[in-house]
């Protein structure tokens, strides 16, 4: 489906006199009080986060899945999935394939693609989670931290073969997220899999370019559940630590048990210059997928403070590469990514309201009760105008969602792709 200029400028034109004068309105009252507004709609506009290659058909769980009409049933039709919300928002300027369930055919035409929707490819994730056909041993009892030589080799022979696959398309980063653990006490000796996983990892990072960075995600539980080999962000930062100088903690927001202070997790990570990457999602139990910012905005919110901050005052972190981990089975997909493009904006623009040097002089006066009125004036502002703002300048639209539906998007895709496709991913 191809969405003209013409249509986005037409339902903008319908928003457009009531956006300005919200806009105005809260433009002024920022201004008064030292907010630098046009710098703040830079840095949103700027803002891009990459969608994974599994999140544009339906999730499923484990006791089911309930394809949605109009999937995308190929690479290709993925990245113009991701094209059609970019077109909307103007966020969502990048792609991160998972291998093997989003392998290109042809590099040169999936390049061009990209490029023609203004896609970059972000982070390329490997998938040792799963056996794939024709694969000679199994991970059935882990891959990198496996008892076996010959399923460890396998698993960073795999590797090697994404970061191939992610260098023809320039991607810069390998995402490895282990599955690896064991779901009953004794079945695993936890030293002899976690220096196992330590050195296949040394070996897969050695075998990167030099201008590449590896991503390694921890997470609690799931698909075992006595123990994770890589469990939390100490593990990961220790195995990164153990790998090399361009080795990073990637913090899922997801891979928590609950009430983690997860803001926590963030700054120190920061400081010592060692998060990575950042996989967006909401959750209420566990590795939940929900659309990021639909259960705990207010988390959200904290976690974004610790990011400008990061952002603004550790130049030892590098840049980090974004990502929406999120999925599930009962909305339409792509209405889905914009929500949670949209809570993603509003909680990176709520962070950066916070006034950082009034803040700093709360804490340093032991005022709390002037710390918490300082981030909750912050959180409680309506920033919506600000994020429409972004969108306005950068040729987005003013309301993805509605615009979404005005143009029947999903209409269109069933009457391009038939309503039984079904996407690769989980
Ligand atoms: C894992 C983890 C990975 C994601 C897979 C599909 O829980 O979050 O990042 O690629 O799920
Ligand atoms: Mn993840
Ligand atoms: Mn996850």
């Amino acid at each position: 489906m191809n969405i003209q200029k013409q249509q986005l400028e037409d339902l903008n034109k319908h928003d457009l006199q009531n956006h300005k004068s919200h806009f105005d309105f809260l433009a002024q009252s920022l201004s008064k009080s030292g907010t630098e507004v046009d710098g703040l709609i830079t840095k949103l506009a700027d803002f891009q986060v990459a969608i994974p290659s599994w999140a544009l058909g339906a999730g499923g769980t484990r006791f089911g899945r309930f394809s949605y009409g109009g999937e995308p049933a190929s690479l290709e039709q993925k990245i113009e999935d991701i094209g059609l919300i970019h077109r909307l928002t103007q966020t969502a300027g990048a792609v991160s394939l998972h291998i093997p369930w989003d392998v290109p055919n042809d590099y040169n035409s999936i390049k061009e693609l990209a490029a023609n929707h203004k896609i970059k490819f972000d982070a390329v994730n490997s998938n040792t989670f799963q056996d794939q056909k024709n694969q000679k041993v199994s991970y059935k009892y882990g891959s990198l931290s496996n008892t076996s030589s010959a399923v460890r080799e396998q698993a960073i022979a795999h590797n090697k073969e994404v970061i191939e696959i992610g260098d023809k398309l320039g991607s810069k980063a390998l995402t490895v997220w282990l599955a690896d653990g064991s779901s009953f006490p004794g079945q695993n000796n936890f030293q002899t899999a976690l220096t196992h996983t330590q050195n296949s990892l040394i070996s897969i990072y050695e075998d990167m370019p030099t201008d590449w960075k590896l991503y390694i995600e921890y997470k609690p539980y799931e698909p075992n559940f006595y123990s994770t080999v890589i469990q939390d962000w100490g593990t990961s930062l220790m195995l990164a630590n153990g790998c090399g100088e361009r080795a990073y903690t990637l913090v899922d927001l997801g891979h928590h048990l609950p009430n983690t202070n997860i803001e926590q997790i963030v700054s120190v990570l920061m400081l010592k210059g060692k998060l990575g990457g950042f996989h967006f999602n909401d959750s209420k139990y566990g590795d939940d997928d929900l659309t990021v910012g639909s259960i705990k905005p207010y988390a959200l919110f904290l976690i974004f403070n610790e990011l400008v901050y990061g952002m603004q005052n550790n130049p030892q972190n590098p840049e980090l590469g974004w990502m929406i981990d999120a999925s599930h089975n009962v909305k339409d997909p792509l209405e889905d990514l914009i929500q949670s493009l949209e809570a993603i904006q509003e909680a990176y623009a709520k962070a950066l309201l916070i006034d950082q040097d009034a803040l700093r002089s709360a804490q340093e006066a032991n005022d709390v009760t002037l710390c918490q009125e300082i981030m909750q004036g912050a959180y409680r502002t309506d920033v919506r105008p600000l994020v429409r703002e972004a969108r306005l300048r950068s040729g987005g639209v003013l309301n993805p969602i509605e615009a979404y539906r005005k143009l029947e998007v999903r209409k269109n895709l069933i009457n391009e792709r038939g309503s039984k496709t079904v996407a690769t991913g989980l």
